[in-house]
């Protein structure tokens, strides 16, 4: 595997820094090592985390796209695992959802997969297992590496590249939360699908229902680090760097912003995006990746942070130094500003109408599921036990996807082995933006298209790990 390129501060190690298997003689090209771990998130300060290899984030993976690797998985905990490739066009084999049929990688066992790593860009690989009541599986542990798979030929307008791997840790559940759940634009809401949210809550509190359980984190780091607590990014004036950043939290919303500096927006989920922009502020949802340049123009020692002041105090950002400056890390909150998928956009209308369009609604069941939220899409809730796809598809159409999000909470919707456009969000058409994953706000409305180009069972879910364990997924099946 060719070298993982720049290796400095902040940055996530190489996977080459750790595996001893290289390619041929039947070797896999990579091992990966579920295991229980010690992670040190700040000096003296150790959780206790399932990791790959040992480590939080696992190994960067720099794969080429369309050059097969094969990836040996060893599982030393005592629960089954599915590893995700999420974003990538896999089959359902190696995809890693129980529910599309991948086989687990079993307790104390070992899995040796094989795939065409593709489309080139940003993705990443995390566990698929589902947590329930257990804050210590599924994603609330530290299985989260980040993936880049890079085209034959990169654009290289950068310096370098940094990966931000942003990540909590110490969940406990309280009921009620103080998500945000206000940034995102157009803010238009539907009053009808707001009028059915509030009654059912409503009716659930007269019913004497508190309110159901959210997940609050103890710690917060970029990259294993609580902020001032790993090594800063060291740049050099007018230096162009770019930031790779997962979302690998499994609840919570991020946003980050560096004063003095502007984001240059240029791939959302790994995809190039049509209309590269700058923005003050970065926001991403559970399991969404942005990628953006941010010119060094202001020297100065900053923190690269979360505007929650009390997330970014608990750790949730980074340090930013020039070469040479010296001093306290300085943060100025950034100017109202609100996230909009449209600014990053094409001004064409969309080249294609779908063939057919398919209608969901997200509804919340407070409290339903022994003090949990129960989802559910079109009245269905998911269960692992009744498994039946509920949307069919056939090779080579187009779908629309219409969704209503009849709760009040921002849904990272994620849909596996599939890209989609992004065809209108909150009533404004729009076209272009490719991704996998995409925030739908409180009350508010979004269309997805793909095209169905990779047969097998498709796994579509919220990506709020509470959210789809507790009924927020469905399948899509193939004819
Ligand atoms: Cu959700």
């Amino acid at each position: 595997m060719a070298a993982g390129g720049f290796l400095g501060a902040g940055t996530v190690p190489d996977a080459d820094a750790v595996t001893v298997h290289w390619p041929g003689e039947g070797r896999p090209d990579y091992t990966l090592r579920i295991s229980a771990s010690a992670v040190e998130i700040a000096p003296k300060r150790i959780v206790s985390a399932i990791t790959y290899n040992g480590q939080f984030p696992g190994p960067l993976l720099r794969l080429q796209e369309g050059r097969e690797v094969t990836v040996e998985i060893h599982n030393d905990t005592d629960a089954p695992e599915q590893l995700h490739w999420h974003g990538q066009k896999v089959s359902t084999d190696v995809d890693g959802a129980a529910e599309e049929g991948t086989p687990p990688i079993p307790a104390h066992g070992v899995r040796r997969i094989t795939f065409t790593p593709r489309p080139a860009g940003l993705r990443f690989y995390h566990t698929h297992s589902r947590a329930g009541a257990d804050l210590d599986r599924g994603q609330y542990s530290g299985q989260v590496g980040a993936v880049y798979i890079e085209a034959r030929e990169e654009p290289g307008r950068h310096d370098r590249e940094v990966f931000l791997m942003l990540k909590e840790f110490a969940g406990s559940f309280s009921q009620g939360g103080d998500m945000p759940q206000d940034f995102l634009s157009p803010p238009t809401k539907v009053r009808e699908l707001e009028a059915a949210g509030e009654s059912a809550m409503k009716a659930s509190l007269a019913k004497g229902m508190p309110h159901g359980y959210e997940v609050g984190y103890r710690y917060f780091t970029i990259n294993g680090r609580m902020l001032g607590h790993g090594e800063p990014v060291r740049v050099k004036k007018l230096e162009r760097v770019l930031f790779h950043v997962v979302n690998g939290s499994a609840t919570e919303i991020r946003s980050l912003a560096l004063p003095g500096h502007t984001f240059r927006v240029v791939a959302l989920d790994g995809n190039a995006v049509p209309k590269p922009a700058e923005v003050p502020v970065l926001w991403l949802g559970p399991g969404e990746r942005i990628s953006a340049i941010v010119e060094m123009k202001q020297p100065g020692v900053w923190v690269l942070g979360d505007l929650a002041d009390d997330d970014r105090q608990h750790g949730m950002g980074m340090v930013v130094e020039y070469a040479g400056r010296k001093g306290k890390p300085v943060w100025t909150p950034p100017k109202p500003f609100r996230w909009s998928y449209q600014r990053f956009a094409s001004q064409h209308a969309a080249a294609r109408e779908p063939d057919e369009t398919m209608e969901m609604t997200y509804t919340k069941q407070n409290a339903a599921e022994q003090g949990f939220n129960q989802w559910a899409i079109n009245e269905q809730v998911f269960s692992s036990g009744s498994m039946a796809a509920a949307y069919h598809l056939q090779e080579g159409r187009r779908y629309r996807l219409r969704m209503r999000n009849s709760s009040d909470d921002v849904h990272p919707i994620h849909l596996h082995r599939h890209s989609f456009e992004l065809t209108k969000l909150a009533g404004q058409a729009t076209s272009g933006v490719i991704k996998d994953t995409v925030m739908i706000g409180g009350y508010q409305e979004a269309e997805v298209e793909f095209t169905a180009d990779n047969p097998g069972l498709t796994l579509f879910h919220c990506h709020q790990q509470l959210h789809m364990d507790f009924g927020f997924m469905t399948l899509f099946d193939y004819a």
